[in-house]
């Protein structure tokens, strides 16, 4: 345990900065053992501060303080007081401008957080969000202090060639000894988590981008020289999110150049530093025989993700971290919307929203449940959650389904032209929104505010007399623990009416006039409410909440039949999907309860052959409605969670279904395997995910046959997606080739990082007996490195994460194995030991037994002597009893 440097730090204490950052000039003379940081503030008492006397406060952390001056005059230690955190000065000027010039020594080599600056392989790099900068220097570590930045960097000529940081670059030079330095300016006011700089031997892809408006700007994409060829999708998705923001929000880029780095240590995805994004190397590099379709999908969403939020993000940021759903939640919504654009609206919705039910919802329901806008934290990199960042998204979507496209576009252009250069909060944009629209969204704002997925529910009555349908809705939202009484909340139920032949109804409430739309969205904001649709000659079936138009859990009994039939007909494809994932989940929950229910079974299959029969332009769509739902699904719709018990019977009803329909599988898979295929557009993309769904129903047979088809498919391979698809469906079978395939892939891809986190995913994620043994072992593979996110991902975080049945080991020994990686990790990277905590915190879901594993080790992990902050913060939030 660590009881130093806990602190809670609330929303509602937040007050205005007491100085102010004009201009800072920063030079470093870059080392990878240890570099020199001298600082040049110019610094002013905020006007606006409520406390005139109150001292100058700077943050740092892990700085070696060399000295400090004010207004050129160096200061003696009795005129400041440093702590492992502040260094303060009492008696800073209250009216004049002032210079403040601090020097620090840090050293990157030593900084296995990656948080500050680092060292990455031979690359010197940084990551300031949230609070990196102070592990730099001495500084008002905040969002709402806003400076304009020029840097100068200093370092050996050989060994960091490439010196990058924010903004232009206005002049270079030679020094002695072999050294060189660069000056960049950055001429936009920025907080200083957007602060950056790259130092390396990086080779660069250039292209040229012109804007709307004529400007030019210089994109730039660096990465090492032998991943170079890897980085034009990075390159073209970067193209293609600068022309989107331009058409779609009237968003320009706004300086000279845009810069993309790729490192291979990083904490998250990527950063939208001003002008110098830096990106894991996951989410830049891809070539059709490295990287799977799902990669270059997501390259595109990380890029675009971070390319708009020079807007929502940069050039308007968050007053405080509290806020930081505003930059967050609407960056994802527009990247959401981005990538549906680009490829099929309606797959991208779905695996959108089967992220948000069952990870977000999961964490909505649990102990680290918390606001999309929240109250208090002891570690801010702990709230980089999926509520912030999903459900956050959510709820800028249901203000878009609220005001139409249009009445969105006048809001955003509102937002951008009120806050330009300014921080502000969530309250500010739907302020904005509202102002635009003249709407008033006071209601709408609970959804910032409370915690837990609320619970819709519908029932019907219909008068086949006075041909009326009665909707009677119902909404209830889940108590949180420290929350006051919940609100109703403003929810747009999008829907639907169908007919007994699968026709939608024109939509038509009582008073209304008559017209042809067939679905529209009903303002749902009371906890109970009744609305009344006329001129319905037959009882429809309702198709509730298309879209996904709200994040809330619907109930809405429906029989089997009436599934199928939604599956069959609805018009709204989310729908349709979402009907098919009821349907297949009831089926393998009445298993897991052992009911026998073949007349079910017969059900699905029979729902399965209508589709296979159909033409299909969207093959993606296909795959997914052809796609049982994931175990985390299956888990969200029951009490008590047996992952054994929901493993088996899904895997038995995956064989039942392949089964049955073999034939049609073995037809269409090979209809659309194309042996040695490399097209990568969009419909090379639906025919992999198609044949490769028919390959998982395929080898669930686990016969010769099936595996000689995998094997063959493997040894074919051209492209990462099937080389992969084959090799996970091998490995989960009794298949004799599935070793020499494995040390196959091994050998041929030794020398890609990347793909060998796939080759150690694909293993701690197998399914099969065995495997936490074999984690434990690929531990201490060569190729393993604690101090490699990526590769902790690949394995602690694949086996906790997505191999329920081997981590819910009843035994408690795959916990054991989390709690020993966390305990390890919490010396080297507390984030990432933070990170991989959370699969504990779902602790109260499992039965007696299961729970008591798990908690003996969170407890375990609470009691270990030294526990980072981020780790201390979420171990007690998960063992604090409801
Ligand atoms: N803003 C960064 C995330 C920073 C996380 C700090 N722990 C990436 C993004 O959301 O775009
Ligand atoms: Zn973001």
């Amino acid at each position: 345990m660590q009881e130093n440097n806990i602190k809670t730090i609330y929303r509602s204490d937040y007050a205005a900065p007491e100085y102010l950052v004009g201009h800072i000039e920063l030079t470093f003379l870059l080392d990878a053992a240890q570099t020199k940081v001298k600082s040049r503030l110019r610094m002013q008492k905020n006007p606006e501060s409520a406390n005139p006397n109150a001292p100058l406060v700077l943050n740092g952390e892990a700085l070696h303080l060399e000295s400090v001056s004010l207004n050129g005059v160096p200061l003696k230690p009795g005129h400041y007081q440093l702590s492992d955190e502040l260094l303060t000065l009492p008696n800073a000027p209250k009216v004049d401008v002032f210079t403040l010039e601090i020097e620090t020594l840090i050293s990157p080599q030593s900084n296995t957080a990656l948080e500050g600056l680092y060292l990455s392989t031979n690359m010197l790099c940084t990551q300031c969000e949230a609070e990196g900068f102070r592990k730099i220097t001495y500084y008002p570590d905040r969002p709402d202090v806003m400076a304009r930045f020029s840097v100068l960097l200093i370092a050996d000529k050989e060994k960091y060639p490439v010196l990058l940081s924010n903004g232009n670059q206005v002049s270079s030079g030679e020094l002695k000894h072999n050294r060189h330095w660069v000056k960049w300016e950055d001429p936009f006011p920025k907080p200083c988590y957007l602060f950056a700089l790259v130092a390396g031997q990086l080779d660069c892809l250039e292209s040229a981008y012109v804007t709307g408006s004529g400007r030019e700007v210089t994109l730039q994409i660096y990465a090492e020289t032998h991943d170079i060829d890897k980085c034009e999708h990075a390159m073209r998705s970067l193209e293609h999110a600068m022309r989107w923001d331009e058409a779609v929000y009237g968003r320009e880029y706004d300086l000279d150049r845009y810069m993309i780095v790729a490192v291979s240590h990083f904490n998250m995805g990527a950063m939208e530093n001003k002008g110098l994004n830096v990106f894991n190397t996951k989410f830049v590099l891809a070539r059709g025989d490295t990287a799977t379709d799902a990669d270059y999908e997501h390259i595109e969403a990380v890029i675009a993700h971070e390319y708009f939020h020079n807007w929502t993000g940069n050039r308007i940021t968050c007053r405080d971290w509290f806020q930081l759903s505003l930059k967050e939640g609407l960056t994802v919504f527009r990247d959401q919307s981005f990538s549906a654009d680009r490829g099929s609206p309606a797959v991208r919705r779905i695996e959108d929203v089967n992220l948000l039910r069952t990870r977000q919802f999961a964490e909505d329901a649990g102990p680290l449940a918390h606001p999309v806008r929240p109250d208090s934290y002891i570690e801010i990199n702990n709230f980089y959650t999926l509520t912030v960042y999903e459900k956050g998204a959510e709820v800028v979507r249901m203000l878009h389904t609220l005001l139409g496209t249009e009445g969105f576009r006048k809001g955003s252009d509102l937002y951008f032209e009120r806050h330009d250069g300014q921080a502000v909060t969530c309250d500010d944009f739907v302020k904005a929104m509202e102002d635009a629209n003249q709407r008033d969204f006071t209601q709408f704002r609970h959804w910032y505010a409370q915690a837990g997925t609320p619970k819709l529910t519908l029932k019907t009555d219909y008068d086949a007399v006075a041909q009326r349908l009665t909707l009677n809705v119902e909404q209830l939202c889940a108590p949180t623990p420290g929350q006051p009484v919940e609100q109703p909340l403003h929810i747009p139920l999008k829907l639907g009416l169908i007919s007994p032949s699968g026709q939608d109804y024109a939509l038509r409430l009582e008073g209304e006039e008559a017209g042809t739309t067939t679905t529209r969205v009903l303002d749902v904001t009371q906890a109970q409410q009744q609305f009344r649709f006329v001129d319905i000659p037959e009882k429809p079936l309702v198709s509730a909440l298309r879209g996904f138009s709200a994040p809330v859990t619907l109930e809405y009994e429906l029989n089997t039949e009436q599934l199928a039939f939604l599956l069959a007909h609805d018009s709204d494809a989310f729908n349709r999907w979402d009907a098919g994932q009821r349907l297949s989940s009831r089926l393998i929950l009445n298993l897991t309860e052992e009911h026998p229910a073949q007349s079910d079974v017969e059900l699905l299959i029979g729902a399965f052959q209508h589709l296979l029969e159909q033409h299909w332009d969207d093959l993606e769509l296909l795959a997914q409605l052809l796609t049982l739902p994931n175990e985390d699904y299956l888990a969200s719709q029951v009490k008590v969670v047996d992952p054994v018990a929901i493993h088996n019977a899904r895997n038995n009803v995956k064989k039942r279904i392949a089964v049955c329909l073999q034939t049609d599988f073995s037809r269409l898979y090979a209809r659309h395997h194309v042996s040695g295929d490399i097209l990568l557009d969009r419909s090379g993309i639906g025919r992999r995910k198609l044949k490769n769904t028919c390959l998982v129903y395929l080898t669930a047979l686990d016969n010769g046959e099936t595996s000689a088809l995998a094997a063959e498919q493997f040894a074919q391979a051209r492209t990462m997606t099937d080389q992969t698809a084959a090799l996970a469906c091998l490995l989960r079978s009794s298949a004799a080739e599935k070793n020499a395939c494995l040390e196959q892939f091994y050998r041929q891809w030794e020398n890609e990082a990347l793909v060998i986190d796939k080759w150690f995913t694909l293993q701690a994620a197998c399914p099969v007996t065995g495997t936490l043994e074999h984690a434990e072992a690929l531990l201490q593979h060569a190729a393993f490195d604690w101090e490699t996110p990526n590769r902790v991902r690949s394995v602690i975080g694949a086996f906790s994460q997505s191999n329920a049945v081997n981590f819910h080991r009843e035994d408690g020994s795959g916990y054991r194995f989390l709690a020993d990686a966390i305990l390890r990790l919490n010396a080297i990277n507390p984030q990432i030991a933070a990170r991989m905590l959370t699969p504990l915190a779902q602790w109260r879901r499992y039965d007696t037994q299961r729970q008591a594993g798990i908690k003996q080790e969170l407890e375990r992990i609470f009691a270990h002597p030294g526990l980072a902050r981020d780790v201390y913060e979420l171990a007690q939030k998960s063992l604090i009893t409801a």
